[in-house]
């Protein structure tokens, strides 16, 4: 018989999308389940033309679920996860709750989707930078092991969830008409604006927790434990597609052209790459779109050795960044490979 699935958090911003693509994908579901706070409790989704009431998480929310897909946030999944495997269901949490857990698998179906066999209850679905750019470096490490990265991303306001998108409209409307405008959401006017990353920083080391997940996530996911990555991340007045620079150092020399044939037959990728128009990644073309875009590919000239190669990346965050993702996964948990 077809599962019965769980969405955790279905009224937020991924939540919503998760339906999306449970939907557009014809996933083979016997009964949808919507959870979300007490607040939404008794709201409706619509879902293959029918409208299914949301229900507020307790601990009984789990009973006859097979598979449960989180995404409140790290403190409702360290919260309910267990309860939810206790009841027979597969958790797929989007949080950073189980990520770097040894036992929890963290997957990138195109990446590496053998090590879904480890799991006993959970997996975990990457942060969306770490997702969208191992997409696009997996194809060249497998060719050819990658001994070093430095990134800098461009992070839309999805990843801060759908007030924070919010908020992008409301301050850019208020900031149109000249009014001002008190942010709530986010620690900075996000109007005509950008800056750095709203994730909780290290004054240590001067990174902030985004940073410091997309390292371990990212090493974790190529399976290249010890892979020296250093990265900013930046918050951009961009609705829902992340975009990000990266700069890729390997033993050897690899051309452009033979990075240009890895990446054209990688699945989840589309090579946008046409220097005599311009025409590079985009966020606006990227979302919407379950394909990452890649790009931009050129022999880093910051690197004199001629080991490094230089690309930009933009793939829609609460697609393949979050929701689509999850999805895949699930997927893949059915079908069993
Ligand atoms: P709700 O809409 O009822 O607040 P986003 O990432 O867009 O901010 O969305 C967060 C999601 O997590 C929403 O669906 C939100 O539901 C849900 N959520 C927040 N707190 C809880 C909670 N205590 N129990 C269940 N779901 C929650
Ligand atoms: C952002 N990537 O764009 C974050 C949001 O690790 O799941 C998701 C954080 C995570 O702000």
């Amino acid at each position: 018989a077809s599962p019965v699935v769980a969405i955790v958090g279905a009224t937020g911003a991924v939540g919503v999308e998760l339906l999306g693509c449970l939907e557009a994908r014809g996933f083979p579901l016997s009964r949808l389940k919507l959870l979300a706070s007490p607040r939404s409790a008794g709201k409706t989704m619509h879902f293959r033309g029918k409208d299914i009431g949301v229900e507020a998480l307790d601990d009984n929310s789990f009973e006859g679920v097979d598979i449960a897909l989180f995404s409140a946030g790290s403190g409702i999944s360290k919260r309910y996860a267990a309860a939810a495997v206790k009841a027979g269901a597969v958790v797929v949490d989007n949080s950073s709750a189980f990520r770097m857990d040894p036992e929890v698998p963290l997957v990138v179906p195109e990446v590496n989707a053998a090590a879904l066999a480890q799991h006993r209850g959970i997996v975990a679905n990457p942060n969306c930078v770490a997702a969208i750019a191992t997409v696009a470096l997996a194809p060249l490490h497998r060719a050819h092991p990658i001994r070093r990265l430095q990134a800098a991303t461009y992070q839309a306001a999805s990843g801060a969830g759908a007030a924070a998108m919010e908020e992008l409209r409301l301050s850019t409307a208020a900031s149109l008409q000249g009014e001002s405008f008190e942010p709530k959401v986010l620690p900075h006017p996000y109007a005509f604006n950008l800056f750095s990353h709203n994730a909780e920083m290290d004054e240590a080391s001067g990174y902030n927790g985004e940073e410091t997940k997309v390292i371990a996530e990212t090493r974790r996911i190529l399976g290249a434990a010890e892979l020296p990555i250093g990265i900013t991340c930046i918050r951009v007045p961009v609705l829902r597609a992340h975009a990000m620079a990266l700069t890729v150092e390997f033993d050897e020399v690899v051309s452009v052209e033979e990075a240009r044939r890895l990446l054209e037959a990688a699945p989840g990728l589309r090579l946008v790459d046409d220097r005599a128009r311009n025409h590079f990644p985009m966020p606006s073309e990227a979302s919407g779109q379950d394909d990452v875009l890649v790009g931009r590919l050129r022999t880093d000239l910051g690197d004199p050795s001629g080991r490094s190669l230089a690309m930009f990346v933009a793939g829609d965050q609460l697609l393949k960044g979050a929701a689509l993702n999850a999805v895949q996964i699930a997927e893949r948990l059915l079908s069993g490979r």
